[in-house]
């Protein structure tokens, strides 16, 4: 009998499928060597469960390539505001590359603790104007919220060394470290091999077991597409349908800007990123 089920886990050729809440070790059919494809974490698959075979891949709404990773709903992009200091370009590209990978980014502000009143205020500024242009915007400190926000949703997260990404999991769920140490010890080596992949169970959804987005950078992003990954930009219409925004006249993406529609750093980040991509 044929049954639907993800894949949560791959080391080498096996794989383990999760069907409603039991959980079962498979194999894949041959046909799909043939093919040329192979089954990959977060997989939506049919399994055969009489064979412990995985016989059928649904089709993917995306995939990631380091860690691979199919089906990833959202990316965290966890941002410290302090040691290290906000950093807005690094902010705005993770967002553009997510995007472009059609996974939706939500952003996570750490270390609010850290910062004067007058920072502060800043920070909150920041987190409504990224809402305001349809991004999800958290503190590390609203567990709760976190939590509901995660449910169901296989996550990544992505953000600077140091930026609180071990911290807040371990608030999310505090056995979370001792699994991912568990399996590293089992498998007698780092976690972050290519072979082992694994979506860990928390707060009702999925967590990738590797920092994500490390690999990524703009260079799949055409300057045409660039522009596409800029949410606000899609409020303006300027003269030239193919406008880059950029050195054109009668732009209303720069006319935006200087009218403080637009924030400035997320347009200089633009400039910036176009100059990134045709060196
Ligand atoms: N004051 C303060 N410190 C924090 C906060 N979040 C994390 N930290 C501290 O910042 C340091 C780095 O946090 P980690 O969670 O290890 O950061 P990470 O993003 O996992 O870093 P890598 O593993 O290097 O990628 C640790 O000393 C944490 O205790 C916060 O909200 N406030
Ligand atoms: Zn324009």
């Amino acid at each position: 009998m044929l049954t639907n089920g993800q894949i949560i886990r791959q080391i080498s050729n096996l794989y383990t499928v999760r069907v409603g809440s039991s959980i079962y070790g498979c194999r894949a059919r041959g046909k799909f060597r043939q093919e040329k494809i192979s089954p990959v974490v977060g997989d939506n698959v049919l399994v055969d469960l009489d064979k412990n075979v995985i016989t059928e891949i649904k089709e993917r709404k995306n995939i990631l390539q380091r860690p691979v990773i199919a089906n990833v709903d959202v990316a965290f992009i966890i941002a410290s505001t302090k040691n290290p200091n906000l950093d807005l370009n690094l902010l705005d590209k993770l967002i553009s590359v997510i995007t472009f990978n059609d996974i939706t980014p939500v952003i996570c502000f750490t270390k609010l603790d850290l910062l004067t009143e007058k920072n502060k205020e800043m920070i909150t500024n920041l987190k409504k104007y990224y809402e305001m242009i349809g991004i999800k915007v958290f503190y590390n400190t609203e567990i709760t919220e976190i939590k509901k926000y995660i449910k169901g949703k296989i996550v990544v997260l992505a953000g600077q060394t140091g930026a609180g990404k071990s911290s807040l999991l371990n608030k999310l769920d505090s056995s979370l470290n001792i699994k991912t140490a568990e399996i590293s010890q089992a498998l007698g080596r780092g976690k972050h091999t290519t072979r082992h992949v694994e979506l860990y169970s928390i707060a009702g959804g999925y967590i990738a077991d590797t920092p994500g987005f490390s690999a990524l950078n703009l260079s799949d992003i055409s300057i045409d597409q660039l522009k596409y990954t800029f949410a606000e930009f899609q409020n303006y219409e300027c003269k030239f349908r193919n406008c880059l925004h950029n050195k054109e006249k009668e732009c209303k993406v720069k006319e935006a800007v200087d009218n403080k529609k637009i924030l400035q750093s997320r347009y200089n980040n633009y400039i910036l990123f176009m100059e990134e991509i045709s060196k």
